[in-house]
């Protein structure tokens, strides 16, 4: 992808959403990329994806329900229920048609940014992870932590976002999306089989 992709799709991230929004898709972009640099991805497609993460997040949900009937995007009853879930699945889908996105894994890192999956990608982990700890945002627990963590170890970085998300929806009493408890229940699992090699050698 040439750098002058980059500029249209920001500008067109400026037309779209509000002030507050742009400036944290900006953050995105550049935190995405400051991790590439740190785990040796692809920089551009760390940017790419930053970019266009929330790109159908100034959607309303009415519309986005209504690009996933009209498209056959599959929909489970919790994203129906809560259709601003729905917001990494339209974003892939209009990053594709829409901005001319063909890399998959871009693609997907744009549709998993707020629930992950199982087997995540580098690409994936670093989108949502740039999500969680670009400038702007100030409101999560441990910031500062998962900050410094997350150019430590990325998977600890993104076990700890987890968590204290879970946490926060269990205390909110929003509805946990499936896919959220898997991606930490998978990293999780990961984690303790590295640590069992450690002690083992
Ligand atoms: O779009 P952004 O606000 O930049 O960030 P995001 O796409 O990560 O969305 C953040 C929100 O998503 C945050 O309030 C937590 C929420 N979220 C993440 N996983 C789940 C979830 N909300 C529900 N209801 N269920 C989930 O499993
Ligand atoms: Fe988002
Ligand atoms: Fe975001």
């Amino acid at each position: 992808m040439k750098e002058t992709n980059l500029k249209k799709i920001r500008n067109a991230m400026e037309k779209l959403q509000d002030a507050k929004r742009f400036e944290h898709t900006l953050g995105v972009e550049y935190t995405a990329a400051a991790l590439a640099m740190r785990y040796g991805e692809d920089i551009k497609n760390a940017r790419t994806a930053g970019l266009l993460h929330d790109c159908a997040k100034c959607l309303s949900d009415k519309k986005r329900l209504s690009i996933c009937r009209k498209n056959k995007i599959p929909m489970t009853e919790l994203e129906k229920k809560n259709p601003f879930l729905l917001h990494g699945k339209v974003g892939a889908y209009l990053a594709k048609q829409k901005y001319g996105i063909k890399n998959q894994d871009v693609l997907n890192a744009i549709r998993n940014h707020t629930t992950g999956r199982q087997g995540m990608s580098l690409l994936e982990k670093i989108v949502f992870i740039a999500d969680y700890i670009e400038p702007c945002r100030k409101h999560a627990p441990n910031l500062a932590e998962i900050r410094m963590l997350a150019f430590v170890d990325i998977d600890k970085a993104m076990l700890k976002i987890l968590e204290d998300t879970l946490n926060y929806l269990k205390d909110s009493g929003g509805d946990i999306d499936p896919m959220t408890e898997a991606t930490w229940q998978h990293l999780l699992s990961q984690s303790t089989a590295s640590d069992k090699e450690v002690k083992e050698g």
